[in-house]
């Protein structure tokens, strides 16, 4: 508790105006309900699983907490709807749902964008050993973490807690890839619900559909609903962001003869160069371009910095 009588926590969870925060006082380690101060009931301020808070005895029997204020964001995101991320688990089935790359570079995009440590997790490889063996080598070739799993061979706790650390890791993905399966061995509970992929469309159903922080390590860990798409614009980020989500590209871009080169065809383009040499995939490098050229049409028509 501090001085002014404020506890400080953590919100894990939030479900219709209602926060389970996690706090630390002379009781140790435990989950109380919130509700939140009027003040900050606001359109455009949404409380959000991550978010740091100060709360206060409320003198409600059902609600005992108030949130009384918040402490900083270092970042926040809507999809999924989390604040101050450390680590993304961006999962992508290699079959079953057929992985999206480029929603998958989209999130990669924002992850450089907003400081987010990116870790591609490439489930279902016992359905396709040799798509998930392409896709690793692209995306290891391109700089990233990543990792493959199968229900014989999921990833470890140990190896996720080792990357992790202290942070707040979070699975993000399309729905029925596996994101809460493996969520689930993880933590060693069925706590999160699975389903099956809908058999016509080979999709999966969005079977969950809020994020909860769930203590792992120094750290904590939390599954996320799926979503299927994103839109760059719509986030604020520009032609000039895209970069960030692209280390293989950033490897040559010092050699370009252009200091504003966009790597779209100048002249003088060291990481053209590099690609006509096979140094960068070729599906990586054309859906860098097409976000560049989308982004780029659009420069002029950013009105205003929407929140990540
Ligand atoms: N063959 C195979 N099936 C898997 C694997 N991982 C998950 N599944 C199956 O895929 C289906 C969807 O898994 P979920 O864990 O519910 O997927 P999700 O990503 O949480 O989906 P949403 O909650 O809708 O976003 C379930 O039937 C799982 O048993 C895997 O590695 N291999
Ligand atoms: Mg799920
Ligand atoms: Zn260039």
């Amino acid at each position: 508790m501090n001085s002014d009588g404020r506890i400080e926590g953590i919100i894990t969870k939030g479900v219709g105006g209602i926060y389970t925060v996690r706090i630390c006082d002379g009781s140790g380690i435990r989950k109380v309900y919130c509700s939140v101060r009027g003040i900050f009931r606001q359109k455009d301020f949404i409380p959000q699983a991550g978010d740091t808070v100060y709360i206060e005895e409320s003198g409600d029997v059902d609600i005992p907490y108030v949130i009384s204020a918040f402490g900083p964001r270092r970042n926040s995101l809507l999809r999924p709807p989390l604040a101050n991320v450390d680590f993304l688990l961006l999962t992508f089935s290699v079959i079953e749902p057929v992985p999206d790359l480029k929603l998958l570079d989209k999130m990669l995009i924002i992850s450089g964008v907003l400081g987010i440590k990116p870790v591609i997790i490439f489930t279902k490889s016992d359905l396709g050993k040799e798509e998930a063996d392409t896709l690793y080598g692209i995306y290891k070739n391109a700089g990233f973490d990543v990792m493959i799993s199968s229900p014989d061979s999921p990833v470890s706790k140990e190896t996720l807690m080792s990357l992790t650390g202290s942070g707040i890791a979070a699975f993000a993905g399309p729905s029925g890839v596996g994101k809460s399966s493996l969520c689930n061995r993880i933590l060693g509970t069925k706590a999160m619900e699975t389903s099956e992929i809908s058999v016509k469309l080979k999709r999966g159903k969005h079977t969950t559909r809020h994020c909860e922080l769930h203590d792992f390590g120094e750290g904590f860990i939390t599954d996320t609903p799926g979503f299927t798409s994103l839109s760059l614009f719509e986030l604020g980020i520009t032609h000039k962001d895209i970069c960030k989500g692209y280390p293989e590209i950033m490897r040559y871009t010092h050699d370009c003869r252009y200091d504003d080169c966009g790597h779209v065809g100048e002249a003088g383009c060291a990481v053209d160069e590099a690609f006509q040499k096979c140094m960068i995939d070729e599906g990586r490098m054309n859906r860098y371009r097409e976000f560049y050229k989308e982004l780029y049409d659009n420069r002029n028509n950013y009105k205003r910095r929407k929140r990540l």
